[in-house]
């Protein structure tokens, strides 16, 4: 059985790392039973959150937790598409995770309201030392990334440019690729939820909620592979 090690629900999602909520997706599109256990990045071999156990071999990343998906329960998560779409998909992939989520990061750690709301409460009962220490290694990897070297309105312009560009290839399929739902379904669902919750207050999420397309995908794809979670949401 595998284990999944992430956050657990916080920010009104089912886990505040969108790389978590794509692996859960993903194991479920796979139809794979898997326990959830809440762990540090501390505790993870790569040092960030999710990574995977199954008896004593440890997967960290969730692009590896796919592959190994693939390899070990002989599940193609992109069947159906050509050559040129799968190479489409894992573009799209790339933009969500390596540019939009180093902006929903920001959004979230470095706007100081969002700070207070949210992942400052990751470190109740610690030091305020720790906390703070925390946010500036975030603040560091922004300007190592290189979008924390720009202005807020430069990463919310484009944050926009990504968000416009998944509604756009979205369009009105029920799926990024088409009608049926593939791996890269994981991702877009597990960010524009992200970037949606109303958990957080400001630009970024304004602009996310104004691709009506993106909303409705976001609880098609939570009817779907979240269901309690949706309906707890709706009542
Ligand atoms: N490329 C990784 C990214 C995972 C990632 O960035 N996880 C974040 C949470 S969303 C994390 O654990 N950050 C802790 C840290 O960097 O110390 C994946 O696809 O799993």
């Amino acid at each position: 059985m595998i284990t999944l090690f992430g956050f657990g629900p916080a920010f009104d999602l089912p886990d505040p790392s969108p790389f978590v909520m794509k692996t859960e997706i993903q194991l479920k599109m796979a139809g794979i039973a898997y326990r959830f256990e809440r762990a540090a990045p501390q505790a993870a071999p790569k040092g960030k959150i999710p990574f995977i156990q199954v008896g004593a071999h440890r997967v960290g990343d969730s692009t590896f937790i796919r592959a190994h998906v693939e390899k070990h329960h002989n599940f193609d998560f992109d069947k159906g598409l050509s050559t040129a779409e799968r190479a489409q998909a894992w573009a799209i992939e790339r933009m969500l995770e390596d540019h939009l989520y180093f902006a929903i990061v920001n959004f979230r750690w470095l706007d100081d309201e969002n700070w207070l709301k949210g992942p400052s409460h990751f470190f109740d009962g610690a030091p305020e030392a720790v906390a703070n220490e925390a946010r500036e290694r975030v603040r560091a990897t922004q300007m190592g990334h290189g979008l924390g070297r720009h202005s807020h309105d430069e990463i919310m312009e484009l944050a926009d440019r990504s968000l416009t560009a998944l509604s756009i290839i979205l369009s009105d399929k029920p799926y990024v690729m088409g009608e049926e739902p593939t791996g890269v379904d994981a991702t877009a669902a597990a960010m524009a939820a992200a970037a949606l919750t109303p958990f957080f207050t400001g630009e970024l999420r304004r602009r996310a909620e104004r691709h009506t397309n993106l909303i409705a995908y976001r609880d098609r794809m939570f009817a779907q592979y979240y269901p309690g979670f949706a309906k707890q949401k709706a009542a």
